[in-house]
């Protein structure tokens, strides 16, 4: 009896064990049928992210060559009498417009209402010393006094453009300055290619950026005038020394009821009001326009979880055509 007894529970526990093994197994399956259908699943958000931000792209590229159309519209509009003001369609911005799974917003704004840092840019010094000013240093030494900034920040930022290696006077920085640093770094050596290169040239700190975005620009050349029909009060102040903010208000009201269509028609407004304080009319007459030819197209898209901000600096010549300079994407 006891051999059968032993073989009885033998058969039993073998039995036990293949049922272990093939629950083992279902179970085996399961984890595995379940990481495929989720590394599936996350294939396929992959693609929809991939796909909803190529569709975004797209958007963006359209709001871009919405802008194009405006502004080319605008110049035929214009005809002979070449002048870029606030009340053009150009200057409306775009409320956002629904698309399939979500929304688009477009804008334009004119570049030469403010002061393009890379009008600074002089001749390489060979020894120390103050350079000669310029009608531009001088205009940004105003604007950054009225922004309640230190004025030697203006050399600082020449330095930062020029291609010498020697500091102006008295408010230069060169790389000596930045090796200092931590991490150290050189002066840029060339002109700006955007304006958040500010914070890292000596003197600007994270106010005085906050500040400054708001009244200057980087534009590819140098001498680019200030349209006078689109530039904020505050840099109107910084055309002379004649102009306080009264007057440069004051400029803006007459501005909304009739546009300054010649460029000496802001300078008869300017003497009518400011008289004979005004001692160099011909130089403020060098530094200003009434029309523009960089422009900053922005485009934000909505798209399902794809979100995306483009932004284009788009010029336009004397003869109407108009290009990308270039192009380049910020998060919102
Ligand atoms: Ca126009
Ligand atoms: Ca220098």
């Amino acid at each position: 009896m006891a051999p059968r007894l032993r073989s009885l529970s033998s058969f039993r526990r073998q039995r036990g064990i293949a049922l272990l093994t093939a629950l083992l197994l279902v179970s085996l399956a399961t984890v595995a049928v379940v990481a495929m259908t989720a590394s599936q699943q996350l294939g396929i958000r992959r693609l929809e992210n991939t796909l909803r931000s190529d569709q975004a792209w797209q958007y963006a590229l359209g709001g871009e060559l919405w802008a194009r159309g405006i502004l080319a519209r605008d110049y035929k509009d214009d005809g002979q009498e070449r002048v870029d003001d606030l009340s053009e369609e150009w200057a409306i911005r775009l409320p956002p417009l629904p698309i399939e799974g979500g929304e688009i917003a477009g804008a334009l704004v004119d570049l030469q209402g403010l002061f393009n840092l890379n009008n600074l840019e002089t001749p390489p010094q060979e020894r120390q010393g103050e350079p000669p000013p310029t009608p531009w240093l001088d205009l940004f030494r105003r604007l950054l006094r009225l922004l309640e900034m230190d004025e030697r920040i203006a050399e600082a930022v020449q330095d930062w453009i020029d291609t010498d290696t020697v500091p102006r006077f008295p408010g230069g920085a060169e790389d000596g300055d930045y090796f200092d640093r931590k991490p150290p770094y050189r002066a840029g050596n060339g002109p700006l290619a955007d304006v958040s290169e500010l914070r890292t040239v000596a003197g600007i700190d994270a106010e005085g950026y906050a500040r400054l975005q708001a009244v200057v620009t980087t534009l590819p050349e140098k001498g680019v005038r200030i349209n006078v029909n689109t530039a904020p009060a505050l840099v109107i102040q910084a055309l002379d020394d004649a102009i306080d903010a009264s007057a440069a208000t004051e400029l803006v009201r007459r501005r909304e009821k009739k546009t300054y269509v010649k460029v000496d028609d802001f300078i008869q407004e300017l003497e009518s009001i400011v008289g004979e304080d005004l001692k160099d009319p011909e130089g403020v007459k060098s530094l200003i326009a009434v029309n523009s030819h960089y422009f900053q197209v922005d485009s934000q898209v909505i798209l399902d979880r794809a979100r995306l901000r483009l932004l284009g600096l788009l010029h336009r010549d004397d003869e109407g055509r108009i290009r990308i300079v270039r192009r380049w994407r910020e998060l919102f």
